[in-house]
C-alpha cells in the first residue's frame, strides 16, 4: 500500500475498532488507488480519502416489537449515511443475526463506490438490523418492520436517503416498511424506498436485476475473452433473491447451474437447477433446500452443512454472503477448471481468494461492478416514480443491460488506463472513487 494510504488505513483501524469487515472493505480500496494520488494531488490536499472513510452520519436505534406469544422483542436498529456527494443516500436494509455496524459499514462504504460506478444520481449508505426473520411469523415480521420504520422514518426521504432490501429484506419486507413510512408522515412518497411491489409504485426488473445484471456482467467477461456461457458448469451460491435470478438469467444465456445452496448446505443437481421449484421452495413456501432435493428427485442431491464451493465448475457466481470463498476454496475452484468469478453479493470473496484467482488469471468481477445492477434498478425505479411512471419489462431490462456493459467497459478502460489490463478489482475501484472524489471537490469542504 502507498505510503501515505497506509497511515490512513492505521488510523481508521484505530478508530473504529473490532469493526473487521469495514477494515476489510476499506482496505481493498486503499490498496488500489495508490496510482490515482499520484496523478491527482488534489485529492490528498483536500483530505477525500480521509473524509470517504468517516461516514457522514451513523444512526443506531432500538426496535421494541411484540411477538406472537406477546411477549416484548428487542433488536437493533442501524442506518449509516455513508456519503451523499453523488445523490442522496442510497443502499439497502439487511435482517439478519451477524449484523452489527462493522458489516454496515463495510457494506454502505462499498456502495459508495459502486453507486458511483452506475454513473446515476445516489450516494452512498446502508442499514439493518440483529432481527432474525426466520422462523418468524408474517405478522411478527410485519410488526418488526413498523417498529424499525417508526424510528427510521425521520431520517429518510425521497432527497434525503433511501433504503431498499438486502439479506433477509424483499418485497414482503419493503410493503410492510413504506406501509408505515406513509402511515406515519401521511405521504405517499413513492421514492422513499425502492423494491417495492408492482402495485404500488415498484418497478419492472427490480426484483430480477442484481442476478440478471450480474450475469449480464459476466457474460460481457466471457465475450472480453472470447468465450460466452454457452454450454459452461456453472455454480451459484445462495438461494434468495440475487442467486435465483441469476440462475434464471444464466440458464436463459445457454449456461448449466450445477449447484446453489442456502445455510442448512447445497443441493448438486447435474441435469440443472429447475429454477420454477426452487422459487416454489424458496420465495413462496421459505423452505430449505433438502425440500427441492426430495421433489426433484433424479439425480439431484442434497449436501447438508459443506460448503457449495467443493463442486467444480467453469464459471462461480457467489450470491450468498460475504467472506464465503476463502483462499483454499478458491485454489479448488481454479485447480476445477474456473475461469470466471462474479460477484453477486457483497465481499464474498476472502483477499486471499481474490489473489488467488488473479493470480490464476481468472476473469475475476468484484461485487462493486458485478452486483451494480440492483441498485441501478433501484436508482431507474426512484426515476421512474420523479416522473409518476413505469417502464415496460423489456425496456427495463434493456436499460439494464446497457449499464452493466457500460460499467464493464468502463472497468476495463480504467484498469488499462493505469497499466493494469484485465484487472476489474483495479478498474471499479479507481473509477468509483474519482467520481465520488471528483464531487466532493467540486462540493467543497462539506
Ligand atoms: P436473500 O436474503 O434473498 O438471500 C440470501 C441467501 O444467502 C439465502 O439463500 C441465505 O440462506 C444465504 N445466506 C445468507 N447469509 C448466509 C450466511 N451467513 N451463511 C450461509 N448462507 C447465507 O438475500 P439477497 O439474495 O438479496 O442477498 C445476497 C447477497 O447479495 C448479499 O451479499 C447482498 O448484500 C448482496 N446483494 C443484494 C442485492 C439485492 O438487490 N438484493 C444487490 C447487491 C448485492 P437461507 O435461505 O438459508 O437464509
Ligand atoms: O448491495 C446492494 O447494492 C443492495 N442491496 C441494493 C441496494 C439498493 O438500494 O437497491
Amino acid at each position: 500500500m502507498h505510503e501515505k494510504l497506509s497511515a490512513i488505513y492505521d488510523n481508521v483501524l484505530r478508530r473504529n475498532p473490532g469493526e473487521i469487515e469495514f477494515h476489510q472493505a476499506v482496505r481493498e480500496v486503499l490498496e488500489s488507488i495508490g496510482p490515482v494520488l499520484g496523478k491527482h494531488p488534489e485529492y490528498a490536499e483536500s483530505k477525500i480519502i480521509e473524509r470517504i472513510c468517516e461516514p457522514e452520519r451513523q444512526i443506531i436505534f432500538r426496535v421494541p416489537w411484540e411477538d406472537d406469544q406477546g411477549e416484548v422483542q428487542i433488536n437493533r436498529g442501524f442506518r449509516v449515511e455513508f456519503n451523499s456527494a453523488l445523490g442522496p443516500y442510497k443502499g439497502g436494509l439487511r435482517f439478519h443475526p451477524s449484523v452489527y455496524l462493522g458489516i454496515v459499514k463495510f457494506l454502505g462504504f462499498e456502495q459508495i463506490f459502486k453507486n458511483g460506478l452506475t454513473g446515476l444520481p445516489i450516494g452512498g449508505g446502508k442499514g439493518g438490523s440483529d432481527f432474525d426473520p426466520k422462523g418468524r411469523s408474517e405478522r411478527e415480521v410485519m410488526r418488526f418492520c413498523q417498529s424499525f420504520m417508526t424510528e427510521l422514518y425521520r431520517h429518510i426521504g425521497e432527497y434525503t436517503d433511501v433504503p431498499a432490501g438486502d439479506i433477509g429484506v424483499g418485497q414482503r419486507e419493503v410493503g410492510f416498511l413504506f406501509g408505515q413510512y406513509k402511515r406515519i408522515t401521511n405521504r405517499y412518497e413513492s421514492g422513499v424506498i425502492t423494491g417495492k411491489g408492482l402495485s404500488y409504485g415498484g418497478a419492472q426488473v427490480r426484483t430480477e436485476a442484481t442476478g440478471y445484471g450480474c450475469t449480464f456482467f459476466v457474460e460481457e467477461m466471457l465475450k472480453a475473452r472470447g468465450t460466452s456461457f454457452d454450454g459452461k458448469r456453472v455454480v451459484v451460491s445462495g438461494a434468495g433473491n440475487v442467486a435465483i435470478y441469476t440462475i434464471e438469467k444464466v440458464a436463459q444465456l445457454g449456461g448449466v447451474v450445477v449447484a446453489c445452496s442456502d445455510s442448512s448446505g447445497y443441493v448438486l443437481d447435474e441435469g440443472g437447477i429447475d429454477v420454477a421449484l426452487l422459487k416454489q421452495v424458496k420465495q413462496v413456501e421459505r423452505g430449505r433446500l433438502d425440500s427441492y432435493a426430495k421433489r426433484r428427485g433424479g439425480e439431484a442431491v442434497f449436501v447438508p452443512g459443506r460448503s457449495v464451493w467443493e463442486v467444480s465448475c467453469e464459471v462461480a457466481m457467489p450470491s450468498a454472503t460475504q467472506n464465503e470463498i476463502t483462499g483454499r476454496d478458491a485454489e479448488t475452484l481454479v485447480r476445477g477448471g474456473c475461469v470466471a468469478v462474479g460477484e453477486g453479493a457483497n465481499m464474498p470473496t476472502t483477499p486471499e481468494g481474490v489473489r488467488v484467482f488473479q493470480e490464476a488469471g481468472v476473469a475475476f468481477g468484484p461485487g462493486k461492478a458485478a452486483n451494480a445492477g440492483g441498485v441501478a434498478t433501484s436508482a431507474l425505479e426512484m426515476q421512474q416514480n420523479a416522473s409518476r411512471d413505469s417502464w415496460s419489462f423489456e425496456y427495463s431490462e434493456q436499460r439494464l443491460r446497457d449499464i452493466m456493459t457500460d460499467i464493464h467497459t468502463r472497468c476495463l478502460a480504467t484498469a488499462d488506463e493505469y497499466g493494469m489490463p484485465g484487472d476489474y478489482v483495479a478498474g471499479a475501484n479507481i473509477d468509483g472513487f474519482r467520481r465520488v472524489a471528483d464531487a466532493m471537490l467540486a462540493l467543497g469542504l462539506v
